[in-house]
């Protein structure tokens, strides 16, 4: 355990679930993160236990207080009682602190970090760790998550706890061992985790004539309708295979955080999505497609182009891995760009592996926060 977090050892995350799983995804990793690797007492806030349960299935929606893994969760809503306010306090993507919980930080002189979006944008820098004094009193600091030394990190656990055996690949290839598990070894194996107007129909057109076998594993998300559409058919089941050609596509129930992790490590390429998958599948080592979150004014192309620029300055045939990302953006692709960057495969497996590799040498968010909230104390 960390010798870092000796000055402040309460602390408080709070998380609003705006849309989608990232938001609930970041908090859950770095409540369980601080407490098992840091040592310090969390308390997470969340406003929406229906939609937090898909990320932490032990959560009773029912009570408004509980304690999962050791970390207290309790229950953000209007009447709670906002008196105790811990040393330091995150407000996750600016999600606006209760005032009654505001004037209980100001009496206890809490540390106040807003730990913003992840963004490769050179901007990232300049802006983390800046502090904005308030009228109460109190001062806030911006916090960035970010690729570069001069950013607050990303979120990457050090120690084996997260991680384990996925089972539900394993069941999958064990109840199929004629004839799918001999294909599990020379197989392109898949995962699949997008937007549903990601250009799903034209990737699995283009996969069904690929020249060898390709299988994607989906966890059950919102393409699942696009999916069925492909096979034509108008619905699909948790646990059915579809195949047409080269291709089979597996459909899985959606997974726990560590099964999730374990299938990004366990296939040769990954799309994923958002910020937590995005982040995850660097861990994983492996080629990956992101695809950004949509926002106004093609911000999210702005991201997706810092990023394959950071990510990717080294590589000698980087044009064919932006063609890809800008058509899988972009919502549509042809069989020659997935045809490209296919034969690039192994050399960009060479270089995630040594990108990723080389990203994890830098210190953790985390540990980077711990350390940021003893400088400010
Ligand atoms: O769900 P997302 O699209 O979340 C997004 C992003 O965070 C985006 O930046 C934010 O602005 C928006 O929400 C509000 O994608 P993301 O970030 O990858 O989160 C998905 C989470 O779900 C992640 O923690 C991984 C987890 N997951 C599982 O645990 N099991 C699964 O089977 C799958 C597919 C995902």
């Amino acid at each position: 355990m960390s010798q870092l977090s000796k000055i402040h050892s309460n602390w408080d995350i709070f998380c609003k679930i705006v849309d989608n799983l990232g938001d609930i995804g970041v908090c859950w990793r770095l409540a369980k993160q601080l407490h098992v690797e840091h040592g310090l007492m969390i308390r997470l806030w969340i406003d929406d236990f229906s939609a937090a349960i898909k990320i932490i299935p032990q959560l009773n929606i029912s009570l408004n207080q509980q304690v999962i893994d050791e970390i207290t969760i309790l229950k953000w809503y209007a009447e709670a009682d906002f008196t105790n306010a811990a040393d330091v306090v995150i407000e996750t993507f600016a999600c606006e602190l209760p005032t009654a919980y505001v004037s209980a930080m100001v009496q206890k002189k809490s540390n106040w970090i807003n730990l913003e979006y992840l963004s490769a944008e050179s901007w990232v820098a300049d802006f983390h760790a800046k502090p904005s004094p308030q009228a109460n009193g109190l001062t806030r600091y911006f916090y960035f998550p970010g690729f570069t030394e001069g950013t607050g990190g990303l979120i990457r656990e050090s120690i084996d706890y997260v991680r384990g055996e996925c089972g539900v690949l394993k069941e999958i290839h064990i109840s199929n061992v004629n004839p799918e598990f001999v294909r599990w070894h020379d197989s392109l194996k898949i995962s699949l985790f997008c937007y549903p107007n990601a250009p799903i129909q034209d990737l699995f057109a283009a996969l069904q004539a690929n020249k060898n076998k390709v299988i994607v594993y989906t966890p059950a998300s919102g393409i699942l309708l696009k999916v069925a559409g492909f096979f034509e058919k108008n619905s699909i089941e948790i646990g059915e295979k579809f195949s047409k050609n080269n291709l089979t596509v597996h459909v899985l129930p959606f997974l726990s955080q560590p099964d999730y992790d374990k299938l990004l490590s366990e296939c040769d390429l990954n799309f994923v999505r958002g910020e937590d998958s995005w982040v995850r599948a660097i861990w994983a080592e492996k080629p990956f497609i992101w695809q950004p979150y949509f926002q106004e004014e093609n911000t999210h192309l702005k991201k997706l182009d810092a990023f394959l620029d950071s990510f990717y300055a080294n590589y000698n045939a980087k044009d064919k891995v932006f063609n890809m990302h800008a058509c899988w953006a972009g919502q549509q692709i042809s069989a020659t760009i997935w045809r490209d960057y296919l034969n690039q495969i192994s050399d960009i497996t060479a270089y995630t592996l040594q990108q990723s590799q080389q990203l994890a040498k830098q210190p953790d968010l985390a540990t980077k926060l711990v350390i940021f909230c003893n400088n400010i104390a």
